[in-house]
């Protein structure tokens, strides 16, 4: 035990060292410099697009070349940067965005799709491009797109296959996981408040909620199940990715709907998730990994995905575990001076060290810091800013790390950097009301949606 604190002591002393420029105070002038400087990042990452990839789904940053996730484009970029632009004030490239999305985008092609990816980003998008610039073929889209997937649920439980056919509506893969399972509640519950049919908020809160019926006697949720037959494939218990997303949308469901089965199956989860999964080393908290039905400990190894925990426990209340958690969050991130996939907090090895310019660091922080206005939190969202401009900008765009120790990078640029990672970037430091915190409810893409869409609507 001594070795492995000693470890991590040393790892501190040598890697804690936060980039020069950090402020210790922002007055509001600072505050709007760092946020214009965001957004001069997000328009040289959007121009590159523009110049190399215009019209697939992402960039390649570094061949300099457009690339699509399968064989046509669904515009991931666009859709999924079309808020942040509003939010920005970048109207031009807002409406050249638009002009693309709905001059281009069809789903009536015979391809077959991830649900859950598709779900988060295009579905999530076009719902808040509705919400946020009005044009009802924002919506048109976002009802084409629901309409092909439902299908998905049609499963023996309702939980969705993985997989689907947006001509066909074939359908496959059974193994799934409770974040694909779970993600789907706030942007199919809000369609459904949209159009006033209840048929997608009732299919995916069925297949939350059959997921949620088989946690185990302990509260726990397990890693892959079978949606046929409803039975555990993997019963590791952790709260990162293939899990996580359940979670939050456990507790979004109740906050954007005031469903208050939501409320309550948010409630016995966290409990559930807080007495087994939770913690401590060397006076830090940590999410660790267990058996959903033992709670018995089967690793200590938390990364940039389980980073979106303070937010959530924020979201839900509980200020003071956030702030314990967001701490060993930045202490992961300057640890390794960006943060690595995910590491075993109590040796301080990494365990996958690439970093695709994740959000949920920030996220956090940019929670913390609505509901606390304590400045630290500024001076780490400042530390994220600041170190991943130093390490992931090239020439065109910016670049995943491959690796967070060499800081090679790798030819990628996730959409979620635009709708994600730079919105809570720039958020944080925009002066209000950009967007009123407390007035919107983000899916897990970050793409904003407004409460008083939902109020008195069935
Ligand atoms: C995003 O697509 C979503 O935030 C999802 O919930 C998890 N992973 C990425 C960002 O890291």
């Amino acid at each position: 035990m001594k070795v492995k604190i000693s470890v991590i002591a040393l790892l501190c002393l040598f890697s804690f060292v936060l980039p020069a420029k950090i402020h210790s105070q922002y007055s509001a002038k600072q505050k709007e410099i760092i946020a214009e400087k965001v957004k001069s990042e997000f328009l040289h990452a959007w121009k590159a697009y523009k110049k190399y990839a215009w019209g697939y789904d992402a960039l390649k940053p570094l061949s300099k070349t457009g690339h699509n996730w399968y064989t046509e484009s669904l515009l991931m970029t666009p859709v999924d940067a079309f808020d942040t632009m509003i939010l920005m004030g970048l109207t031009e490239e807002a409406n050249e965005a638009k002009a693309l999305i709905l001059e281009k985008l069809n789903f009536d092609i015979d391809m077959r799709i991830q649900n859950f990816e598709v779900v988060i980003r295009l579905l999530g998008g076009l719902l808040s491009a509705y919400q946020w610039d009005g044009d009802t073929k924002f919506l048109d889209l976002a009802k084409d797109l629901a309409d092909r997937l439902l299908p998905v649920f049609n499963s023996p439980t309702g939980m969705p296959y993985r997989y689907i056919n947006l001509k066909t509506g074939k359908t496959d893969n059974n193994i799934s996981n409770p974040a694909e399972i779970g993600t789907l509640f706030i942007e199919f519950g809000m369609l459904s408040k949209l159009t006033s049919n209840p048929v997608y908020y009732e299919k995916s809160k069925k297949a939350i909620v059959e997921l949620y019926n088989r946690k185990s006697k302990i509260g726990l949720v397990g890693s892959t199940i079978n949606v046929e037959t409803g039975e555990w494939v993997n019963k590791k218990s952790h709260i990162s990715g293939g899990i996580d997303s359940y979670y939050e949308y456990l507790l979004k469901g109740y906050a954007l709907f005031g469903d208050k089965d939501f409320k309550k199956m948010y409630d016995e989860s966290i409990k559930a998730v807080n007495k087994y999964l939770w913690d401590e080393v060397e006076g830090r908290g940590w999410y660790c990994i267990a058996d959903m039905e033992t709670g018995e400990k089967l690793g200590r190894t938390y990364g940039a995905l389980d980073a979106f925990m303070p937010a959530m426990l924020s979201l839900g209340g509980d200020i003071a575990r956030a702030k314990e958690l967001q701490r060993s969050g930045f202490l992961m991130w300057n640890l390794f001076g960006i943060e690595p996939e995910s590491f075993d907090y109590s040796t301080g090895k990494i365990i996958y060290e690439s970093y695709p310019l994740r959000p949920e660091n920030i996220e956090s922080a940019y929670y913390l810091y609505k509901y606390t206005k304590d400045e630290k939190y500024l001076m780490m969202v400042e530390t994220y800013l600041e170190t991943i401009i130093r390490h992931c900008k090239c020439d065109e765009g910016y670049a995943h790390l491959a690796n967070v120790n060499t800081k090679e990078k790798s030819d990628d640029m996730e959409s979620f950097f635009f709708a994600e990672t730079l919105k809570y970037l720039y958020l944080t430091f925009a002066k209000d009301p950009v967007l009123d915190f407390n007035k919107v409810i983000f899916n897990t893409e970050a793409h904003p949606f407004k409460k008083e869409m939902v109020k008195g609507k069935k």
